[in-house]
C-alpha cells in the first residue's frame, strides 16, 4: 500500500478509505471484541459507494428516497458504524466509535434497526441481510410505479460475504430478484476467500459469480481495491437491466500489517504492536479516534453530497398530486381513513349469518374487504395460493416491467419470502402479508424472529394449523409451532376460531404498526362462535369470555384458540346439561392478552376451580391460562395421517375428552 501523509494535502481515495480502516481498528482494539478484518477489506469499495455513488444526504437518513445500503455481512458493523460517523449522521459522534460494543451505545455488535440511525436493517445472521435487500428493492419499484418515479427513484446496495452467500437463503433470495429483474439491486460480494474457519474453499467449491449469472444475474469480477475498477464496476451496475453483483476481490484486513490476508484475523483483536504496525504501513499518524482534518471535511463533504438532490425532491413532494397519500403512506406508515370500513360491515354480516367454514376462508373473507381499502397491502404466497386464501379477486402479478400489481409469486421459497416480507416493511410504504403451511413456519423462522426484533409490520398467513388438516399427515402436521411462535417477543400470534374472529385479529394485526403478526388458520371447517354482534373487537383483548356460565357460578373454566373452541363449547354443552356451571374463554392472541390490565386478566380467568385448555398442539405454555394443576387435552406427540375427524378423535381432542377430565377434577 503506497504511503501517504495522512495529516496532509487533498485526501484521496485510499486516505478516506484509511479513515475507516483505522476507525475500525481502534473501535475493535477497545472493545477487545468485534471485527476489522471486513471493514478494512471492504473499506475501499464502501468509500467509493459513499462518497460517488450512492444518493443519500447524511443529514437526514429517513429521507425516503435514498438509497439504501444494506451490510449483510453484519458483523463488520465497523464499516457501517465508520461510514456513518464519517459522513455526518446525526448522532453517531465519535464517542459512540469509542463505546463501539458498550451498553447503551449506538454501537453495537452487529448494526440493529431502529437502534442507531442510518442503519436500514438488523443484520448479522448471514445471508438474511441480502434476502431482506431483495424486499426493499421490491418495494422500491411498487411504489415507483404507484407514486411516479419523481417520487421514488433509488436503489439497494448490499456488502454480503462468502458467510451470506454459503448460507441457503442466498439461493432463495437470489432467484427471486432475477425472476422479478429487480434491476436497482446491487450486491458487492467481499470475495476475500475467508470465512472463520480458515479460507473459505475448506468449505466451498463452487464459483459464486458463476452461481448468480445462473440465477439470472448481471456479474462481474473486479479487484476491490482498485478504486479505477471500483468506480466503473459501480457505474456499470446502475446500467443493468438485471439484478447485478459485483464480486470484489478483497484482502481481509487489508492496511493491517502482516495480518493482512491472513484468514484468521476475520474477528481477531489486533495487538498494540501490531495496530502500530498497521497506522506505518497506511501511513496514518493521527492518534486513535482521531481523524486529520482534511480527510474528515472530505468525508463530511461526501455526506452532504446529497443534500440538494433531497431538497429538490422535497419540493416536488411538496407540489406533487399523491403528496398527502404518499406521507401517510410511505413517511408515516400510516393506513389510509376508512381501512376498516368494509371490513366493519363483513363482521356484522358474519355475525348475523354465523357460516361454518375453514378460519382459512374466513381470512380470504377479510383480504377481500381489506385489500381494496389498503393500497399499501401487497400479498402473496410461496407457491400455495389457493390453500392459503391469500389471493383477493382483482389482484394482479407484482412482476416485471410493470410493479403496480400487489400479488408476489413467491415461488417454494418460505424463508426467502419472509425476509423480503421484512425488506418491504422497512423501506416503508408497503404492508406485506404472505402464505404458506403453519408447519413450514419453521422454514421462515430465522426472518420471523428478525422481523420481530426489529418491530416491523409483516403478517404472515400460516394456514394448515393443526392435525386438522388430515391426510397430509405428521410432516404437514404442526404440534409445536404454535407455543414456539409464541415464545418469540413482539410477535402477535393469531389463532381466531371463526369468522368474527379472523376479521378482528386482520384489524388487530393491521394497527399494529411495530410488530409482526401470524396468522394460524384451519384448513377443516369449524362452526361459527360469535353469532352475537359485538361492539367491540373482542379479539382486541387477546382472549376474553365467549361464553358465560348459564347455570350458577362457574365450576369449570375451559380455554381454546382457533378451531378448538368449538371442541370447548360442545363440552360446555354437556357439562352445563349436567348441572355444571362452564364457561368458556376464547384465546385468539396471547400475546395481546398480556398487555390488558390485571384486572382484566384476573376476570377472564375467572375464578371456577376447574381449569382445562384445549388445543391441538402441545401444551407448553398453558399454564399462562390453566396454572401448573389444570387439564390440558391437546397433542403429546406427531399426528399422523388420516381424515381429520378420526384424527381427532383418535388423538382424543374431544368435547367428551374435556368433559370426562372435567369430571374427574370436579370429583378429585
Ligand atoms: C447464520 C449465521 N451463522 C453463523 C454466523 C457466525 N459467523 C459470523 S461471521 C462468520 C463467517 C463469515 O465469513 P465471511 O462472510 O466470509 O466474512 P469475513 O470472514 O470475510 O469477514 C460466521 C460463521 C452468523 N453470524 N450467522
Amino acid at each position: 500500500m503506497p504511503a501517504h501523509d495522512s495529516a496532509a494535502a487533498t485526501p484521496t481515495p485510499l486516505m478516506m478509505a484509511n479513515a475507516v480502516r483505522a476507525l475500525s481498528m481502534d473501535a475493535v482494539h477497545a472493545a477487545r471484541s468485534g471485527h476489522q478484518g471486513m471493514p478494512m477489506g471492504m473499506a475501499d469499495v464502501a468509500t467509493v459507494l459513499f462518497t460517488g455513488v450512492m444518493k443519500y444526504d447524511a443529514a437526514d437518513p429517513q429521507w425516503p428516497d435514498r438509497d439504501r445500503f444494506v451490510l449483510s455481512a453484519g458483523h463488520g458493523s465497523m464499516l457501517l458504524y465508520s461510514l456513518l460517523h464519517l459522513t455526518g449522521v446525526p448522532g453517531i459522534g465519535m464517542d459512540e466509535i469509542r463505546n463501539f460494543r458498550q451498553w447503551g451505545s449506538k454501537t453495537p455488535g452487529h448494526p440493529e434497526y431502529g437502534h442507531t440511525p442510518g442503519v436500514e436493517t438488523t443484520t448479522g445472521p448471514l445471508g438474511q441481510g441480502l434476502a431482506t435487500a431483495v424486499g426493499m428493492a421490491m418495494a422500491e419499484r411498487h411504489l415507483a410505479a404507484r407514486f411516479g418515479e419523481d417520487l421514488v427513484d433509488h436503489r439497494t446496495w448490499v456488502v454480503a460475504g462468502d458467510g451470506c452467500l454459503m448460507e441457503g437463503i442466498s439461493h432463495e433470495a437470489i432467484s427471486l430478484a432475477a425472476r422479478l429483474k429487480l434491476d436497482r439491486l446491487t450486491v458487492l460480494f467481499d470475495d476475500n476467500n475467508t470465512t472463520i474457519d480458515g479460507e473459505a474453499t475448506i468449505a466451498e467449491i463452487g464459483d459464486q459469480v458463476a452461481r448468480f449469472k445462473a440465477a439470472g444475474w448481471a456479474v462481474k469480477r473486479i479487484d476491490g481495491h482498485d478504486f479505477g475498477q471500483i468506480r466503473k464496476a459501480l457505474a456499470w451496475a446502475k446500467k443493468q437491466r438485471m439484478p447485478s453483483l459485483i464480486a470484489c476481490r478483497t484482502r481481509i484486513s487489508k492496511g493491517a500489517g502482516r495480518k493482512e490476508g491472513d484468514p484468521h484475523s476475520h474477528g481477531y483483536t489486533l495487538f498494540d504492536a501490531e495496530i502500530a504496525e498497521a497506522r506505518e504501513a497506511m501511513a496514518w499518524t493521527a492518534a486513535p479516534f482521531e481523524i486529520p482534518e482534511p480527510i474528515a471535511a472530505a468525508w463530511r463533504e461526501a455526506g452532504a453530497k446529497g443534500g440538494g438532490a433531497r431538497r429538490k425532491w422535497a419540493k416536488r413532494l411538496k407540489r406533487s398530486h399523491h403528496r398527502d397519500d404518499f406521507e401517510r403512506a410511505v413517511v408515516q406508515n400510516k393506513l389510509p381513513a376508512g381501512a376498516f370500513a368494509g371490513l366493519d360491515a363483513h363482521v356484522a354480516k358474519m355475525a348475523e349469518t354465523g357460516p361454518a367454514n375453514a378460519t382459512r376462508v374466513h381470512s380470504g373473507a377479510a383480504l377481500e374487504a381489506l385489500v381494496p381499502a389498503i393500497a399499501e397491502m401487497i400479498g402473496g404466497s410461496a407457491d400455495l395460493t389457493g390453500s392459503n386464501n391469500t389471493f383477493v379477486k382483482g389482484m394482479t402479478a407484482f412482476d416485471a416491467p410493470d410493479y403496480d400489481g400487489r400479488y408476489v409469486h413467491y415461488g417454494v421459497r418460505e424463508h426467502g419470502m419472509a425476509a423480503a416480507m421484512n425488506g418491504m416493511a422497512l423501506h416503508g410504504g408497503v404492508i406485506p402479508y404472505s402464505g404458506t403451511f403453519l408447519a413450514f413456519a419453521d422454514y421462515s423462522r430465522p426472518a420471523i424472529r428478525l422481523g420481530a426484533l426489529m418491530g416491523v409490520r409483516v403478517i404472515h398467513v400460516m394456514t394448515h394449523d393443526s392435525i386438522g388438516l388430515g391426510e397430509d399427515g405428521p410432516t404437514h402436521q404442526p404440534v409445536e409451532h404454535l407455543a414456539s411462535l409464541r415464545a418469540i417477543p413482539n410477535l402477535l400470534v393469531f389463532r381466531p376460531a371463526d369468522a368474527v374472529e379472523a376479521a378482528e385479529c386482520w384489524r388487530v394485526a393491521l394497527e399494529a404498526q411495530f410488530t409482526p403478526s401470524i396468522m394460524a388458520l384451519s384448513r377443516q371447517k369449524t362452526p361459527a362462535a360469535r353469532t352475537v354482534p359485538s361492539a367491540e373487537n373482542l379479539c382486541a383483548r387477546g382472549a376474553y369470555e365467549l361464553a358465560a356460565s348459564t347455570v350458577g357460578a362457574a365450576r369449570v373454566s375451559l380455554f381454546a384458540s382457533g378451531t378448538e373452541v368449538a371442541v370447548a363449547m360442545a363440552a360446555r354443552e354437556q357439562l352445563q346439561a349436567a348441572g355444571v356451571g362452564t364457561r368458556v374463554v376464547s384465546t385468539p392472541c396471547w400475546e395481546i392478552f398480556d398487555l390488558q390490565d390485571d384486572l382484566y386478566q384476573i376476570e377472564t380467568i375467572g375464578a371456577a376451580p376447574v381449569r382445562i385448555a384445549v388445543e391441538a398442539g402441545v401444551r407448553q405454555g398453558w399454564t399462562r391460562f390453566i396454572g401448573e394443576g389444570g387439564g390440558f387435552v391437546g397433542m403429546t406427540g406427531f399426528g399422523a395421517s388420516a381424515p381429520y375427524e378420526r384424527l381427532y378423535k383418535e388423538f382424543r381432542i374431544t368435547a367428551e375428552h374435556v368433559t370426562e377430565l372435567a369430571w374427574a377434577k370436579l370429583e378429585a
